[in-house]
Order: structure tokens, then C-alpha cells, then sequence
């Protein structure tokens, strides 16, 4: 017997509280503690209950009234865990859902580990790993744009894209094997393999495709990592302010002004920016402005979005050009030409030149504000042609299809360097492995303790 029981809502007050029961005999558990209401039919507890109904009644716990509340019954295999689930659901105290708890433990029930429910979902085959990972993508969504990817993936479009790419694959590593089978001699002869060849880059490139989206799946789920940079005096903690309608940043029209990192988050269109305003760069004897400015050097390394302000009223100097040289460095950046309602005296051409995205605003009077919006919202869909597609969300998904896809590569070589066939099997055996530990069909016990570890006890 191995029934997991944990508070399955937040820890806090609220209108319902949930404690969830997993296992064959959590009806037999709850039974103890739970007195349905009499009405019109007789009382014979819960154990009978059919899957998808509810009772209202007392959970009784020593002879004391712990709380009223309704039991729902889910049957195995139609339940989230795929087992006899119940669901305890009380008033949303924290003392009240402790005690309910408690009386569950009591009766041979055991503490869930953090995830353990989904943890059993993937176990009973009610959803891949992939899946489950979404689960926990769900629940951390803060946006529009990560729930939807999250609720795409939880369908399982991503699970099915891969398993699609592995039966191909496993095609193509039986019809080497076979031919090695029947071979005398090991030769190139009996199998067409520049068919094989071609195959394998087709694979290649729908593998490629979903590696190109978690550039764009990270942004989207995580927040965007955000660096406002530039020299000092731009601007750059009146963008920030402006993005996030608040005053945050101090301003005024002293060079040096920041000198520690600010940060906010705020919400662009529908994807989240976590915004890190820093201190203006430039050569500075000041020792608590160098150490601000060290501290933005290290934040631009970091960043995934670079919004390198310039300001428009003012020539090019020397101090830009270096912003320039930094800014290009980045993996995304966009010039922002600020103060645009003042005299403009900078030429952009040099910008231009180096910058692909170039958006001019004016922080004091919100000028463009809406537009660097929308570009913004352009950068972290831009790997992304249609949602619907599968996108990679997390890095083991990355990590895992990456090295599939080298493993493809050593294949591929092998083929145009005519290796023996078992060399080649080998490369796709490997490949092959790669993608059934991001199924979840061949995953290690650590990977697997790795991924719930992260979920919320109760989920
Ligand atoms: N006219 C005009 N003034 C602006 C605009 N944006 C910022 N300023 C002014 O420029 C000065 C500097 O603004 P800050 O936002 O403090 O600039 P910063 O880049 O954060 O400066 P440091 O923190 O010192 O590096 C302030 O006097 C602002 O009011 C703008 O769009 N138009
Ligand atoms: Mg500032």
C-alpha cells in the first residue's frame, strides 16, 4: 500500500483548500475520516462512491469536527494520477487543512514528495515527461503567451512531434540493422544509403526547427532578461520608468545618477521583461560609480535583450561607440535613439549600420513607447512560426535534442566517410537514446528525481 496525501493549494488563506489523496486504497483512508451528510438515500460512506462524484459532510477526525467539507472521487484509471484519487476539499485555512491532513497521515497515508503526484501520472502513462514539465509550466505561467505554450505542450503536440521524429528514426536504425543481418560482407552494397543520408538531414532539420524555437520558448516561459544600457545621462532609468509606469529609477540630470542595479518586471504586450536598469558606462575615478558600472558590464554578459539607449539630442561620442561595440555583442539587441522631443543632433547611420533593430522615443512624453512594445514582443516570437508547431521550453529539453542531433551528425559523417553500418547504428542508437530520455521512455531515476524536485509539494 502507497497512498501519497498532500495540501494541494496554497499555503495561505483562501475560499477552498484541497488536501489530495493518491493511491488503491485512498477511498478506504478517507472513509475513516470523513461522515457524509444523510439525505434522501442511506449513508454508507464513501467507499462506494462512483469516479466523478462529490459528498458533502464532516471530516471527523477523534471523535472532533475538524471542518465540513466535500469529498470528490476519482476512479482509477480516470484520474490525474491515473489511481483512486480523492479530493478533500475544506475551508481555505491553513490550521483547518493541517489538521485534515494530519488525520490522513494518520490512517496510513505517507506525505507526497514535491511532484509526486504528476510524478505517478507519467509512471501510469496518463501523460509523458514532457508533458509533465508543461504541467509545471502552467503553474509558473505570469503570462498570456507562457500558459498558452505551456497549455500547447501539456496536450502533448511537443510529446508527439518527438515521438514522431523517433519512429523515423527507429525505422531507419532497423533497416541498417537488418541489412547488417543479412550481409556477407558488410558492404555499402545492400542498402540505399543516400536515401538514408537524406533521411537523416530531414530529421536533422525538424530537429533543428524545435532546437531554433527555445530561444524564443525560454523568453516567453521565463521573462525576458533585460539590460538597459548606455552612458551615462541618456536616459536609461526614464525608460525604465516608462516601461514600467512607475517611478523606480531615480532620475535626474546628473551623468552618474544609478549606480546600483535596478530591477522590475514588468508586463510588454503579453510577454514578461525582467528589467535591470544600470549604471551609465563610462570612465569614471568615482570608486562606488566604477563598481556600478562593473556590475552593468556583468548584467550585459547575462542579458538576452540588450536596449542600448543613445540620446538623440546629442552628437555621437566616444562613450557611444563604445555602448555600440557592447551592444553588438549581445544575443538580441535594439537601439533605442531617446529624447526624441528634442532637437536632433545625432546622425544614427553609425547605429544603423551596426543595429538591425533602431526605435526612437521620447521616455518624457511615452513617444514610442508602444512601438518598442511591439518590437519587443517581435524578438521573443521570432523563432517561433506557429506555437502550435511544438517549442522547447525547458533546457533539458534543449540539451537532450541537441545532442540527438550531433549524434544525427556523427551518422551523417559516418555515410559520407563510408564507416562500417554498426558505426553508423551506433551514432543513431545514440541519438535514439537521447530522444527516449526526453520522452521519458528510457529516463534516468536522476533526471526523473531532478525534474519533480522542482514542482510544488501537492502537484
Ligand atoms: N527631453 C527629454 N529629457 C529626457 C528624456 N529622457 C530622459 N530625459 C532627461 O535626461 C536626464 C537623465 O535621465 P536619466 O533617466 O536619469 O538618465 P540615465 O541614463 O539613467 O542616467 P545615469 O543613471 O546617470 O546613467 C534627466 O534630466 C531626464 O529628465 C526624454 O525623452 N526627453
Ligand atoms: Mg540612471
Amino acid at each position: 500500500m502507497d497512498e501519497i496525501a498532500a495540501i494541494s493549494t496554497p499555503r495561505g488563506m483562501g475560499g477552498i483548500g484541497i488536501v489530495r489523496v493518491s493511491g488503491e486504497d485512498s477511498l478506504k483512508i478517507v472513509d475513516k475520516i470523513f461522515v457524509p451528510y444523510k439525505f434522501k438515500e442511506k449513508n454508507d460512506g464513501i467507499q462506494n462512491m462512483p469516479g466523478y462524484s462529490a459528498k458533502l459532510g464532516k471530516v471527523v477526525f477523534n471523535g472532533e469536527v475538524l471542518d465540513e467539507a466535500i469529498v470528490l472521487v476519482f476512479r482509477s484509471p480516470k484520474s490525474y494520477t491515473g489511481e483512486n484519487v480523492v479530493e478533500i476539499s475544506c475551508h481555505g485555512g491553513l490550521f483547518v487543512l493541517n489538521r485534515v491532513l494530519d488525520a490522513v497521515l494518520n490512517f496510513g497515508a505517507r506525505l507526497a514528495l514535491p511532484g509526486e503526484f504528476t510524478r505517478r501520472a507519467v509512471l501510469n502513462g496518463k501523460m509523458s515527461i514532457i508533458q509533465a514539465e508543461s504541467v509545471k509550466g502552467i503553474i509558473e505561467a505570469k503570462s498570456k503567451s507562457a500558459a498558452r505554450l505551456a497549455l500547447l505542450n501539456k496536450e502533448g503536440l511537443l510529446s508527439e512531434k518527438i515521438l514522431n521524429i523517433k519512429d523515423q528514426l527507429t525505422h531507419i536504425t532497423a533497416e541498417i540493422a537488418v541489412s547488417i543481418d543479412y550481409s556477407d560482407d558488410d558492404d555499402f552494397n545492400n542498402i540505399d544509403y543516400l536515401k538514408i543520408r537524406e533521411d537523416l538531414l530531414k530529421i536533422k532539420g525538424c530537429l533543428k526547427k524545435l532546437l531554433d524555437t527555445y530561444g524564443s520558448g525560454k523568453m516567453i516561459c521565463s521573462g525576458i532578461d533585460t539590460v538597459i544600457l548606455g552612458k551615462p545621462n541618456v536616459g536609461k532609468s526614464s525608460l525604465m520608468n516608462a516601461l514600467i509606469g512607475s517611478d523606480k529609477s531615480i532620475i535626474t540630470d546628473i551623468p552618474g545618477t544609478t549606480r546600483d542595479i535596478v530591477e522590475g518586471s514588468i508586463s510588454c504586450g503579453d510577454v514578461i521583461l525582467n528589467l535591470k536598469d544600470t549604471a551609465g558606462i563610462r570612465e569614471s575615478e568615482n570608486i562606488i560609480e566604477r563598481l556600478g558600472i562593473e556590475k552593468s558590464l556583468n548584467k550585459i554578459k547575462e542579458a538576452e535583450l540588450l536596449l542600448a539607449v543613445f540620446d538623440l539630442s546629442m552628437e555621437m561620442s566616444k562613450e557611444d561607440l563604445e555602448i555600440l561595440k557592447l551592444a553588438k555583442k549581445g544575443k538580441n539587441v535594439i537601439a533605442i535613439l531617446n529624447k526624441a522631443d528634442l532637437k536632433s543632433n545625432l546622425d544614427p547611420d553609425t547605429i544603423k549600420k551596426n543595429i538591425k533593430k533602431v526605435v526612437c522615443i521620447s521616455a518624457k512624453t511615452d513617444f514610442g513607447i508602444a512601438g518598442l512594445k511591439k518590437t519587443i514582443k517581435e524578438i521573443a516570437y521570432r523563432n517561433i512560426s506557429d506555437p502550435e508547431d511544438g517549442v522547447l521550453t525547458t533546457k533539458r529539453q534543449f540539451v537532450t535534442l541537441k545532442k540527438s542531433l550531433d549524434y544525427i551528425d556523427d551518422a551523417v559523417q559516418g555515410i559520407e566517410e563510408k564507416q562500417t553500418p554498426d558505426l553508423i547504428m551506433h551514432s543513431l542508437d545514440l541519438s535514439l537514446n537521447e530522444l527516449l530520455q526526453l520522452t521519458g521512455e528510457k529516463i534516468s531515476q536522476a533526471v526523473t528525481d531532478k525534474i519533480f524536485s522542482e514542482f510544488c509539494v501537492g502537484k
